[in-house]
């Protein structure tokens, strides 16, 4: 049982509570119970094993939702969830993952045109149904159209985290089965994509039959779509899919190359092949009958003379053409971060203090971190205001002085007026180690004033750096639109970085946005934008965005050590 999956069913809880209108101090229980779980570095099934008790020693986990996790552990459901599904309308959960759909307006679709899905809310609004509802108008569905048109044709795509929970555990349950020698995660997900269709798994064992019943044996799974000896799949309880594939040795590397894809790529591959006279499919390389390769993924690079091309990097966009002249980038890694940049505290809507986030920081290894609480602008967080930043730079000292590895960089995550002014006074922004500006309100602009906005931001002396720049939401809201590449040259000009923040849900800059970064000449950061200790652990999700985006190590600013990276970051102070 992974911790994703108890997350959902409280997530999915506190939205059927709240369609109900039921008190929001329970919904919240849920909410917060989700995130906790979530974030606990082990599996909460393995704490229910080992000791009952400890669970309710989780932050906000009282004895009511202690039983609820046990329940879920043990039987895999819950029947208060059950229960509540029941009572709610139908679809009324489906249609609240739409923005700007809240439980309220759930109900009145849900119940007064009987909308019972994404699709059927897109045909409602283009035939004009829902303006003259309660609590809509012509505004609301423009927005809903807006929304919709955004997706890509109501395609469900599952976040990269919370797919890698379902699919590190599907490996570890197939790796236990006696005769597998590999086993590895190929598709989007070895690309590194931002969220996955599905996920494609790849098991090399000589019988295929045993692997294909204990892969359709998961425990979570809901449905199985086909079982044989050499491929199978099947659908989780949360949606997800997973496909199987079963290899003998000697096919292993083609199969995880073909696999891996994108199927772009690998179709301008074969094509490379065909011009060597050569066959390059699933299980090898072949010339006529003669099998020339297949084991290792290298032997089909050799085959079409071209070095090894990180996963990644695999989408036919121009990779191929580098590889041949030896111009790939070399890729940035996890282990050549040095520091982590954009948290929280307490002391604005960070959940633990600044000594709690600098000792989770010293603990993994980094030699630097920022504190970045935000402006006042942010009420509803409480940000601290200039006075605010002055005792906390204080306490940033006191700190510095008692760490022995670590040093804490006093920072701030501005907010952008929609004039493009910020938040807080200039002698205040002077006196900060690093800048943070961020769009968080009025991210629906139209695009002209919004290129207006962020290019002023950026123009200010004391900005260092440019925060989750659109603001997107992935499966959530569309972002900020603006001139991306005005806004590029403008960070340059003014030697502004660029972040990639780690955040699952964030993403941002995304990977085409990255590579349109370093084209133009921008360094980046990537950060975690932790609001708790566990959070630190996100930067991987932001490194693997980068690579995607071919970021090497020398175009992230904080590869480099503290003294370095303090230069670069001030040069245009
Ligand atoms: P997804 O699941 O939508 O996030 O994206 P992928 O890339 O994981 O796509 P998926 O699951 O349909 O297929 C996995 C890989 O299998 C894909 O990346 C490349 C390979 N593949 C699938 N169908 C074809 C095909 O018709 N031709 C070729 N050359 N490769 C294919
Ligand atoms: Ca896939
Ligand atoms: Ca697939
Ligand atoms: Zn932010």
């Amino acid at each position: 049982m992974e911790n994703a999956e108890i997350a959902r069913l409280f997530r999915e809880m506190a939205e059927l509570l709240e369609i109900e209108g039921a008190n929001a101090f329970r919904i919240r229980a849920y909410r917060n119970a989700a995130r906790v779980v979530e974030e606990h570095a082990e599996p909460i099934a393995d704490l229910v094993a080992r000791d009952g008790k400890a669970l309710q020693e989780l932050p906000g986990i009282g004895a009511d939702l202690a039983g609820k996790i046990e329940e879920i552990v043990r039987t895999g459901s819950l029947r208060a969830l059950k229960a509540a599904q029941r009572e709610a309308p139908r679809g009324a959960v489906e249609l609240m993952r739409v923005p700007g759909i809240g439980p309220a307006k759930a109900r009145v679709l849900a119940e007064q045109l009987g909308v019972r899905s994404v699709a059927g809310l897109a045909r409602a609004a283009k035939a004009g149904k829902i303006a003259g509802l309660p609590g809509f108008g012509a505004r609301s569905q423009q927005k809903i159209l807006d929304e919709l048109s955004a997706r890509t044709a109501g395609e469900h795509r599952i976040s990269r985290a919370v797919a890698a929970q379902y699919g590190e555990s599907m490996l570890a349950h197939l790796r236990e089965l006696p005769g597998v020698t590999r086993a590895d995660i190929a598709g989007s997900f070895r690309r590194g994509r931002e969220t996955v269709g599905d996920l494609d798994i790849l098991v090399e064992c000589t019988d295929g039959q045993a692997v294909s019943d204990r892969f359709v044996a998961f425990p979570e799974v809901r449905e199985v779509l086909a079982h044989g000896p050499t491929k199978a799949s099947v659908v989780l309880r949360s949606g997800l899919q997973i496909d199987l594939r079963v290899l003998a040795a000697a096919s292993y590397g083609a199969g995880l190359y073909y696999f891996t894809g994108s199927k772009a790529h690998n179709i301008a591959i074969r094509r490379l092949g065909q011009q060597r006279g050569l066959k390059i499919n699933e299980y090898g390389v072949f010339r006529g009958k003669k099998r020339l390769g297949g084991a290792g993924e290298m032997d089909v690079f050799r085959a079409v003379g071209l070095p090894f091309i990180p996963p990644e990097l695999r989408e036919d966009r121009g990779e191929i053409e580098a590889a041949r002249r030896k111009q790939l980038p070399d890729l940035v890694t996890l282990a050549d971060i040095r520091g982590d940049l954009q948290m929280h505290s307490t002391d604005s809507d960070g959940r633990a203090s600044l000594d709690e986030m600098a000792e989770a920081a010293e603990a993994m290894g980094y030699e630097y971190i920022a504190i970045t609480d935000h402006g006042p602008m942010l009420r509803m967080v409480q940000g601290l205001d200039d006075a605010g930043f002055r005792r906390q730079r204080r306490k940033i000292d006191r700190l510095n002085a008692r760490l022995k590895t670590l040093t804490v960089l006093a920072g701030a995550e501005v907010d952008v007026h929609a004039d493009g002014t910020l938040d807080l006074a200039d002698e205040t922004l002077a006196a900060l180690d690093i800048v943070f500006v961020a769009l968080h309100a009025q991210l629906d602009l139209p695009p002209e004033r919004q290129t207006e906005r962020v290019l002023k931001a950026l123009s200010h002396p004391s900005v260092d750096v440019f925060a989750h720049p659109t603001g997107r939401l992935i499966n959530g809201r569309r972002g900020a639109r603006f001139d991306l590449d005005r806004a590029l040259r403008a960070a340059v000009d003014h030697g502004v970085l660029l972040e990639v923040d780690a955040q699952p849900e964030r993403l941002d800059l995304d990977d085409t946005a990255v590579r349109a970064a370093i084209a133009a000449g921008a360094h980046l950061v990537i950060d975690t934008d932790a609001h708790a200790p566990a959070e630190l652990r996100f930067m991987r999700w932001g490194v693997d965005q980068a690579r995607r985006g071919w970021a090497a190590k020398s175009a992230v600013a904080n590869t480099r050590p503290l003294s370095r990276f303090l230069k670069l970051l001030h040069a245009h102070r």
